[in-house]
């Protein structure tokens, strides 16, 4: 079964709560969750002013294929009441399909490994605690991206792990 890795965000109401919620939800859904990064806090990238999100980097065990993998992760949105309002907008909650075992996949609504990753230190920082050498985008490897120190400031640690 592959493995995947899902990116969770959340900046609006309970937003922990909302990550929370989110975890359980994919599991009622058929999606094992195998291990959780820690909950960071980091400033919105893109979009109008808003609050600052929560995120935080699971993977999991998926039973198909990442088509049916992302319509779960959109049902858990739509389940958690996510308006799709505005595009870099904030929101209750966002899941991103990142990766999905060593597949690339470039279809209409669907490119894994997610194309901006590598871009988003809300991304690397928890994905970067699951593990060493992610499958990244155009065949990138985490040790090409010269990260520096802002990819450390630019994410605070604020909750333990959701699983
Ligand atoms: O792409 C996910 C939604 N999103 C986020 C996010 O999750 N975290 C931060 N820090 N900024 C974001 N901008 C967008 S859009």
């Amino acid at each position: 079964m592959p493995l995947a890795f899902l990116g969770l965000g959340s900046n609006l109401g309970d937003r922990l709560g909302n990550l929370r919620r989110a975890v359980e939800l994919l599991g009622e859904r058929g999606v094992r969750i195998l291990r959780s990064s820690r909950v960071y806090e980091t400033g919105p990238v893109g979009g109008p002013e808003q609050p600052d999100y929560l995120n935080a980097v699971v993977e999991v065990e998926a039973q198909g294929t990442a088509r049916e993998l992302l319509e779960i992760c959109l049902a858990v949105e739509e389940e958690l009441g996510r308006v799709r309002a505005e595009r870099w907008g904030p929101r209750t909650i966002d899941l991103d399909l990142l990766t999905f075992g060593d597949e690339e996949v470039d279809e209409p609504g669907l490119r894994v490994p997610h194309p901006r990753m590598h871009e988003r230190a809300f991304v690397l920082a928890p994905l970067l605690e699951l593990t060493a050498d992610p499958m990244l985008p155009g065949g990138r490897r985490v040790a090409d991206l010269r990260l520096g120190p802002e990819l450390l400031l630019g994410a605070r640690p604020f909750a333990a792990p959701l699983a």
